[in-house]
């Protein structure tokens, strides 16, 4: 039995875990900073992290995946709930029975030789009403390391169970061989529990994030009267001091953590604004006690795509990268021990190492048309480093939102922003959230992918009980809702450059968004919303964009939005018998908008 814990449920099923994976050895961790510091240790010693300049980035570790084990699998990942329906059509489905059968003989074993880690940790502060509890065991330090930098991990997390809950996410997780057709990423979210194998990559293996995080939370949610959403969470502050909070889901690689980082343009700036962040990536939401939604971001650290990141970009997050930081699958600049990795800056490493492990010339090597970092490598970054963390990341209570925004790559459909009519058209226009594809990822510009609420590799349940979950939580919410918005950054021009400017530049939307949820500013009544009128964002210092340039981005083609009613029409049909009505009532009114 664990000295961290007397909780029967853990120590039950932690013995049955020992029992099926029958490691070497066991460690419980308890987040000191000497257990870490010796792990730290072990894995520079056996190769399996590389410690990084101690000057130029102190605390940093390298570490890389197998080439095969460099993405979250979204085609191996499962909704394992009791009744088919419960998974729905947009998730893949097994029998939990069938399931556990299958892969029982595949754990069973499988920590022979190694060493098994048990990890406690809270998602959401310590302490916090939002926060719930996990414990992962792992046979990977590189785990241990990476769990230790996003969520709060140790002995403090026992300290939140107490002696006798049940509540707590079982998380299993084996890096087996690492073997791509064996690989599983398994919820169950009828029993609290998640099984990994397989993998050794972040999003397949660090439990709390995407599987508990969100699939497993989507449906505790929804059960408690709650929301776990892949959501961005920021604050606004104006010049008064008062500071207004938003989310904002987008699909994965529409600039979640550009957004929840931007620094305002100079005339912003100089008035006294500016962006506080709580977090970049998933948000918990539950009515307080005044009525109002409150968020917490669930993390305590950044899992960001290093590729693209840079001081223009982003300045914050790179910040974020400088001490304490883990890198995956980067390159190495072996001159200096630092990392590099594509738009980083212009000058590749001489004396590299790509991301596979071999030792290249990187100027040459990028000249002939290679990427020195993998597309989708990562940096592990405390959320603490943060030059722009919002002095309310720790509050237990979490921060009231004013308003919560959907968005997706849209070329020509959607309009630079819009207000939904109220929370159910609200619930609908996150509903029909899409990104088409851009050129520079696959050939095919502008195939539409569907992508509600940015939730479609993530909602743990049915999508269509998801959506009633949404109308549910505005009943409950009643005038005191946030106001929901739809943003678009991605309008192009004939030649196909976008035509707003985006990062800091969105500040102006926010603004406009803000000053909507105060009622100090009018709208224009559109077919698919409220819209600014052109005058009402702010274009003072930007090159070449003009209120009438602003108009253009408004315009709403209504020929367009009518083949758009048409795709949401067939896309809703996989949805049957689970559709709300409210959202079938909703597209028919679209359609006699458009009429
Ligand atoms: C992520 C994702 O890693 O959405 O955050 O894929
Ligand atoms: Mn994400």
């Amino acid at each position: 039995m664990s000295t961290l814990t007397k909780n029967p449920n853990v120590n039950k099923w932690v013995d049955e875990m020992i029992a099926l994976c029958k490691p070497d050895k066991v460690v419980w961790i308890d987040g000191s900073k000497a257990q870490l510091d010796g792990l730290r240790n072990e894995a520079i010693a056996t190769g399996e992290m590389i410690k990084l300049n101690e000057e130029k980035l102190p605390g940093c570790l390298y570490h890389r995946t197998l080439p095969n084990d460099v993405a979250r699998v979204e085609d191996r990942t499962f909704i394992c709930s009791r009744k088919k329906e419960d998974a729905g059509p947009t998730n893949n489905w097994c029998d939990p029975k069938e399931m556990y059968a299958k892969l029982t003989p595949m754990y069973d074993g499988v920590m022979k030789g190694r060493t098994m880690y048990i990890i406690p940790y809270s998602m959401g502060p310590i302490g916090s009403p939002l926060a719930k509890v996990g414990v992962e065991v792992t046979d990977s330090i590189y785990v241990v390391l990476n769990m230790a930098i996003m969520t709060r991990m140790g002995a403090d997390a026992f300290k939140n169970l107490g002696d006798v809950s049940d509540d707590f996410v079982r998380g299993l997780h084996s890096k087996a061989d690492v073997d791509p057709e064996k690989r599983y990423i398994v919820q169950f979210p009828e029993d609290n529990t998640i099984w990994s194998i397989n993998s050794a990559y972040g999003g397949n293996v660090l439990l709390g994030k995407k599987c508990f995080a969100l699939r497993i939370a989507s449906y505790q949610g929804k059960n408690e009267g709650w929301m776990a959403e892949h959501m961005l969470i920021l604050g606004i502050e104006k010049p008064n001091g008062e500071i207004k909070y938003v989310t904002a889901a987008f699909p994965s690689a529409c600039g979640k953590t550009n957004l929840a980082m931007l620094i305002p343009p100079e005339g912003y700036t100089k008035r006294g604004y500016k962006v506080w962040t709580v977090g970049d990536d998933i948000a918990w939401l539950k009515p307080g006690e005044d009525g109002r939604l409150y968020a917490i971001n669930p993390e305590n650290g950044f899992f960001g795509v290093a590729p693209g990141t840079n001081e223009k970009s982003n300045y914050n997050a790179l910040a974020s990268t400088r001490k304490n930081t883990i890198f995956t699958n980067v390159a190495i600049n072996n001159d200096d021990m630092t990392v590099w990795w594509e738009k980083l800056d212009k000058n590749p490493p001489v004396n590299a190492t790509e991301w596979k492990g071999e030792k290249v010339n990187g100027p040459e090597y990028v000249a002939a048309g290679n990427k020195l970092a993998h597309p989708n490598s990562r940096f592990t970054a405390p959320a603490e480093n943060c030059p722009c963390i919002s002095p309310e990341f720790n509050n237990p209570n979490g921060v009231p939102i004013s308003a919560i925004i959907f968005g997706g790559r849209r070329a020509k459909t959607a309009p630079l922003v819009y207000q939904s009519f109220n929370w159910q058209h609200g619930t609908f226009v996150g509903s029909i959230m899409a990104s088409e594809t851009t050129a520079a990822a696959t050939g095919a510009v502008g195939v539409v992918r569907r992508d509600p609420m940015a939730m479609l590799p993530f909602c743990g349940y049915h999508m269509g009980d998801y959506w009633a979950h949404w109308l549910e939580m505005g009943k409950i919410l009643g005038d005191k809702a946030p106001k929901i918005f739809n943003v678009n950054w991605f309008r192009t021009d004939d030649n196909g450059d976008f035509i707003w400017p985006g990062y800091g530049d969105n500040m102006r939307v926010l603004d406009w968004i803000i000053d909507r949820c105060e009622g100090t500013v009018d709208a224009v009544e559109t077919p698919i919303g409220y819209e600014p009128k052109p005058e009402d964002i702010n274009v003072e210092g930007l090159d070449g964009i003009t209120t009438e340039t602003v108009a253009d981005l408004l315009s709403v083609d209504k020929n367009l939005w009518k083949e758009e009613a048409k795709g949401i029409e067939e896309f809703y049909k996989k949805f049957g018998e689970k559709l709300p009505k409210e959202m079938s009532d909703e597209l028919k009114a679209l359609e006699a908008r458009l009429a």
